[in-house]
């Protein structure tokens, strides 16, 4: 039986590529950090077992207490679970939240990439162990290329996009230097009804179901023109480990090859919530209008704008296509808008309380 380890296991990915191991028969291991408050309600349903069945035989699913910026503990992690694969997905993952704690980002996105390879290195297991990172579309920050591929120059355009260079760097370097199984998953946005509730499209498929149910009244963005190559989690999270099942150590772009505006996702969530946008004004003065009862129910914020911005995101796929076999569009942008409304609604139904995003 295969062992894996994931950082970041609480998280949207972490969750979706537990399943995924679990399904193929790996003994999976998760770091998780302590919290004051609940952060394992994404993967409760992989361990939730073992309080009511026979520990041993149903266990599903190993966390340990960890966190990327404390070395000692990551060495020791790896050393006591001696993983096959190690996925590192954690991190302070908020591209606008990195403005406010830069430093942090860079240790915990950037320099905690760095301890798990060391950690591998120094424990003599680069033979054993295959290391996956999660790298991102926000290296590219302000575009050199449309599409991006794998060859396209970097430009990040935010403390996150910068601490994960190094990231992406120092995994390339590691395995130039010590030939080590160390690759990059370039992911461009992926969502999923699991996405955390202050990225836009989560934002966006909440609020369109509270307001359908009369829970809130308006719901404020920021920048309305980006566009982003949205596919969904889960599709995502099988080529990561298809990347690990390859032959050679190598980076891949991973997308659909379709982008929309944050404004089209705001009018189709709505639209499938049963609310007909209509869109009046420019720039901060934009709005989004209910058709039927002329209700001003989107109104942009510039408290979302970002000291620096990226404005397009879009992704080519083809390596990832034709040496993984993977289908970039198992789910279509709609399934996924449809998928996330629907989920949102159960959610908000049985809400007792609204639970307010700070950011
Ligand atoms: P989430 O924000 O949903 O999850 C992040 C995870 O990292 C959580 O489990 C979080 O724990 C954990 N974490 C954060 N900081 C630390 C730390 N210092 N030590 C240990 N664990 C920590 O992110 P996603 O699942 O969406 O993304 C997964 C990875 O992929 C991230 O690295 C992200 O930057 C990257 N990525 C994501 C893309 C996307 O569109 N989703 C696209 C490209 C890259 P806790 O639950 O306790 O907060
Ligand atoms: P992003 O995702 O920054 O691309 O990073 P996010 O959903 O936060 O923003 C996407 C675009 O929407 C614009 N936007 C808003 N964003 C948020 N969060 N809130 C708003 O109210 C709002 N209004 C407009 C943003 O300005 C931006 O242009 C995500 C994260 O998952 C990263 O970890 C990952 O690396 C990249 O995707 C690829």
């Amino acid at each position: 039986m295969k062992k894996a380890l994931i950082t970041g296991i609480t998280g949207q990915d972490g969750s979706y590529l537990a399943e995924l191991l679990i399904e193929k028969g790996y003994e999976v291991h998760g770091v998780i950090r302590r919290s004051s408050s609940f952060n394992t309600s994404r993967i409760e349903h992989l361990y939730i077992d073992e309080l009511i069945e026979d520990m041993h035989q149903k266990r599903k699913v190993y966390l340990h207490y960890g966190d990327m910026t404390d070395s000692t503990n990551i060495i020791s992690l790896i050393q006591n679970v001696k993983p096959d694969e190690i996925y590192n997905l954690a991190a302070q993952s908020h591209v606008k939240v990195s403005f406010e704690t830069p430093e942090y980002t860079a240790n915990a996105d950037g320099i905690g990439t760095l301890r798990i390879l060391e950690a591998v290195r120094l424990l003599g297991m680069i033979e054993k162990t295959k290391i996956y990172q999660a790298s991102t579309s926000e290296l590219f920050g302000l575009v050199q290329e449309v599409p991006q591929k794998e060859t396209t120059p970097f430009y990040p355009r935010s403390p996150y996009g910068v601490a994960k260079m190094y990231g992406f760097w120092i995994m390339k370097n590691y395995r130039e230097a010590y030939n080590m199984f160390a690759v990059n998953g370039i992911l461009f946005n992926h969502e999923s009804p699991r996405r955390g509730e202050t990225f836009v499209t989560r934002k966006i498929t909440l609020a369109a179901a509270r307001i359908v149910q009369g829970k809130q009244k308006k719901l404020y963005l920021g920048n309305l023109d980006s566009l982003r190559d949205w596919g969904h989690a889960r599709d995502y999270v099988e080529c990561m480990w298809l990347m690990l099942q390859y032959d050679k150590p190598e980076d891949f772009v991973i997308a659909t090859g379709e982008m929309h505006t944050v404004r089209e996702f705001c009018t189709l969530a709505f639209e499938e919530a049963g609310i007909q946008l209509e869109w009046q004004g420019k720039g901060v003065d934009e709005r989004g209008i209910d058709k039927a009862t002329g209700r001003v129910i989107v109104e942009v914020d510039p408290k979302y704008f970002r000291p620096t911005e990226v404005e397009q995101l879009l992704g080519d796929p083809t390596k990832a296509r034709e040496l993984l076999g993977w289908n970039p569009r198992k789910t279509s942008f709609n399934d996924m808008v449809s998928e996330m409304i629907w989920e949102d609604m159960k959610l908000v139904k049985n809400e007792k309380y609204i639970r307010c995003a700070f950011d």
